[in-house]
């Protein structure tokens, strides 16, 4: 174990983003700044998921509006058997962007793992989960991963080399764009192709009409708002700028020309904003543009997986079709 890797009962957690952090904060930073900066400014989704964010998501997928969340947990209850004959049991599972375990819980009991290994960005909330997880399943290893694998999914040195089942459930997919998806995609055959028996359980939401894509990204309540919103007191934090969270509202629709849904926070007044020391000028209706959630037909996704080198496909779909789950094998 390395110095920023540490053990919390039978829970092991490697700190690969302290590790990284540590080495290129400067860059991170600077990315950031500069995303801001430009014209338009956009910044990484990531920066949604600090502790406010993941319990403003947790909130999300509870609404009636975001129907993702909902219409993936009744696929995998209606074809769970047949999912998990699949898949074969005993394996390690690795689930990515895990957040609060919860959809990863279900599994467990089916897929009887080796090990699981949660893998996210939030340190906090995974190191709760995987302590309620310790719990129910005492006679799993847990292994949590903090890392931030929108960049490089750097997973082999806490992989065996026992087969593996990558879960990255949500539709989470989406946030990359077609080619950082194909890319990422990549990377997961690569760590299946040389452990055999591996493969990757996926959920993608489907393009549809556009009132119901609106209305997910812009809930009545305002929680998507208040998600969106919070990114700027995340950046806050991390920059030391002095953001208005009122100055700034937020903006959520489907841009059907593009196959995605676009997030942006729009300035509510011309404003000025002071990024490390330096003034950052807002004209009133300037936009910030903050995440893309691009949906998949069920044949797009395949050609996307197949470009990823993913040779076996299975797929169950929900009624609509609203929503695809696909297990791909190299
Ligand atoms: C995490 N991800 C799949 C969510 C999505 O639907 O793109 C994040 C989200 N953004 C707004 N609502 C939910």
């Amino acid at each position: 174990m390395g110095a920023s890797d540490h053990l919390q009962g039978s829970i092991q957690i490697l700190d690969r983003l302290g590790t990284r952090r540590a080495q290129d904060e400067a860059a991170e930073r600077a990315a950031l700044l500069a995303g801001l900066r430009n014209t338009p400014a956009s910044l990484s989704p990531k920066y949604f998921y600090d502790e406010l964010g993941c319990a403003l998501y947790g909130a999300i997928c509870r609404l009636p509006e975001y129907y993702p969340t909902r219409t993936e947990i009744a696929l995998f209850q209606q074809y769970r058997a047949e999912i998990a004959q699949a898949i074969g049991s005993g394996k390690q599972f690795v689930d990515l962007g895990a957040g609060d375990c919860c959809k990863a819980e279900s599994w467990l009991p089916f897929l009887a793992p080796s090990r699981y290994v949660a893998v996210d960005i939030a340190g906090p909330e995974i190191t709760r989960a995987l302590t309620r997880m310790a719990q129910e399943f005492p006679g799993v290893p847990m292994l949590g991963v903090l890392t931030d694998f929108s960049r490089t999914l750097d997973l082999d040195e806490a992989l065996t080399k026992e087969p593996v089942t990558f879960f990255y459930p949500g539709s989470s997919i989406g946030n990359f764009t077609p080619d950082e998806a194909c890319a990422f995609l990549r990377q997961v055959q690569a760590l299946c192709a040389v452990r055999p028996g591996s493969g990757l359980l996926i959920g993608v939401d489907s393009k549809k009409d556009k009132a119901r894509l609106d209305a997910a990204y812009d809930d009545a309540l305002g929680v998507t708002a208040a998600f969106n919103l919070n990114v700027l007191l995340h950046v806050n934090r991390v920059l030391g700028s002095d953001f208005d969270v009122r100055g700034f509202r937020h903006r959520g629709f489907y841009n059907a020309e593009a196959g995605r849904v676009e997030m942006h926070l729009e300035a509510t007044r011309a404003q000025s904003v002071c990024l490390d020391g330096v003034a950052r000028p807002f004209a009133a209706g300037e936009r910030i543009h903050t995440e893309n959630s691009y949906k998949y037909l069920a044949e797009e996704f395949a050609s996307l997986l197949c470009s990823a080198g993913f040779a076996d496909l299975s797929h169950w779909q929900a009624p609509g079709p609203d929503y695809t789950v696909f297990y791909a094998r190299p």
